[in-house]
């Protein structure tokens, strides 16, 4: 069997136990995929050096080898703060408004891609499947094939994969998507990623799409499919089962009162719409009279990337806005919003998912979104909550019986909170068994395989190829 390498900005195996454990989706789905394989994840460290160097700190932890470079001041600043955060994230999920195009920035992302390729090409045998994670990271396998690389190559884009009319503002995007076409497989969340992608490459790279994924442009040949990212479906039931999730469901529910938790779980970033997501809290607060006092909205947005300006934005105008409904409507023994910027461990999370009767999870955009998922698998088959999902998550297209709303729109969100509050049992049974029935057999391992079989049926690596 082939050793698989996974490449992603960083490698950080997952700690359950961690309090502060604000891991994102990728790391978590990753760690559980790579258990699988004799394989190595390689990335940034997450640590700075005066002086780049090329040295590779090697680590096994849970049976996942890694192996971490550090990376100099200005290339996080340019490539992950920067070209990364500042110009593709905003860009890819559709604000336009929040993209910054700064050459430095480009010149930094190349740079880094640069240094990943000629670090981690010594690591590289000839059978090893090589899998590339992740928006930061798009030009790396044109660079290691540029190093003579011939092996297998797969790339997943984690996050949407923008229209083309918006692609377009981005300055050299052809270059930037012309150099996915050095890897053998795409992979993205959903169809519609997926369909964006397919546009694009007919629109601006007089490329040619087959029904059966081949995407054809000039001499280059790649396989570009949807292989919808899921959670680690038997990790999250035993984080349920635990001490710690019971401790957690206790103190959430005595602290509740009899009153219906609805809860919000995301890294505090502008496409998860919570500030849209409050004023539709609010709008229900102002419309139900009779439910102020009886529901409350816990919001756990631990802080991520704060070393991007935006990012500080964001949270003022949440403290402030979160501040005033609570000013407006509570009352000596309630408020309406618990806004919580800490981060729990998964133990903690699982306890509270199951403790509360309503999700509101409302992004702008998401690639998928596996709190949703995470949400469905917590629950008691006997008596689950309900999923309020925003229909631009990637999760909508595979979560079909939450009730789906416009996160954008207030009157939205407060019906479906009204709506979820009224469910009967039996229509709540209902829903959430179809979609657990996703979340348990679509989850990470299938993903893995999916991707993981497309790579190894892309054809003979080029270097058979060449023989
Ligand atoms: C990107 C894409 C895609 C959150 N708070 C805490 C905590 N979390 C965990 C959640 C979940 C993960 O972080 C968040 O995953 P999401 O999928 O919701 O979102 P992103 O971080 O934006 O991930 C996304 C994903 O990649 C995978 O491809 O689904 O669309 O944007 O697992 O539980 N974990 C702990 N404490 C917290 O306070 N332990």
């Amino acid at each position: 069997m082939s050793r698989l390498i996974v490449i992603s900005n960083r490698v950080s195996a997952p700690r359950p136990n961690d309090p502060k454990g604000a891991q994102g989706g990728l790391s978590v789905a990753l760690a559980a995929a790579l258990r699988e394989y004799r394989g190595i994840w390689f990335g940034w460290s997450g640590n700075k050096t005066d002086e780049f160097t090329g040295h590779i700190d090697f680590q096994r932890h849970e049976g996942v080898t890694s192996a971490t470079i550090d990376l100099e001041e200005q290339d996080v600043e340019e490539y992950y703060n920067g070209y990364a955060n500042r110009t593709l994230w905003p860009l890819f999920h559709y604000r336009i408004d929040l993209a910054e195009y700064d050459r430095s920035f480009a010149g930094g992302y190349e740079r880094v891609n640069t240094r990943f390729a000629e670090t981690v090409r010594p690591l590289i045998e000839a059978d090893d499947l090589i899998w590339v994670h992740d928006y930061h990271l798009i030009p790396l396998g044109a660079q290691l094939r540029e190093r003579g690389l011939k092996n297998r190559m797969g790339f997943f884009l984690h996050i949407p994969w923008p229209p083309s009319r918006l692609m377009v503002s981005l300055p050299f995007h052809e270059g930037l998507a012309l150099s996915l076409l050095a890897y053998d497989v795409i992979g993205f969340h959903t169809e519609e990623w997926l369909e964006s992608f397919q546009n694009y490459v007919e629109r601006e790279l007089g490329g040619h799409c087959d029904s059966d994924g081949t995407i054809r442009v000039g001499e280059r040949s790649v396989h570009a499919a949807a292989y919808p990212i899921g959670i680690d479906y038997q990790e999250f039931q035993q984080a349920v089962a635990s001490n710690t999730a019971r401790t957690a469901y206790e103190r959430l529910r005595k602290s509740a009162d009899g009153r219906r938790t609805i809860i919000g779980v995301d890294r505090l970033d502008y496409s998860k719409g919570l500030e849209e997501r409050f004023l539709g809290y609010r709008r229900f607060l102002e419309e139900n009279e009779d439910c102020r006092g009886r529901v409350f909205l816990l919001q756990i947005a631990p802080p991520s990337r704060g070393e991007v300006h935006t990012y500080e934005t964001i949270r003022e105008s949440l403290d402030e806005l979160s501040g005033r409904i609570n000013g407006e409507f509570a009352e000596v023994d309630w408020v309406p919003i618990r806004y919580v910027n800490q981060g729990y461990a998964r133990e903690d999370l699982a306890g509270f998912y199951r403790a509360a009767e309503i999700a509101l999870i409302t992004p702008l955009r998401d690639g998928m979104n596996l709190v949703a998922k995470e949400y469905v698998a917590a629950q008691d088959p006997e008596d689950p909550g309900v999923l309020i999902l925003s229909r631009f998550a990637g999760a909508a297209l595979q979560l079909k019986d939450a009730l789906l709303v416009n996160p954008y729109s207030k009157e939205d969100i407060s019906d479906a909170i009204r709506r979820a509050l009224e469910m009967p049992k039996e229509e709540r049974i209902r829903r959430w068994r179809a979609m657990n029935e996703n979340v348990n057999s679509e989850d990470v391992v299938w993903w893995r395989k999916s991707f993981v079989d497309a790579l190894e049926k892309a054809g003979p690596s080029r270097s058979e190829a060449a023989e």
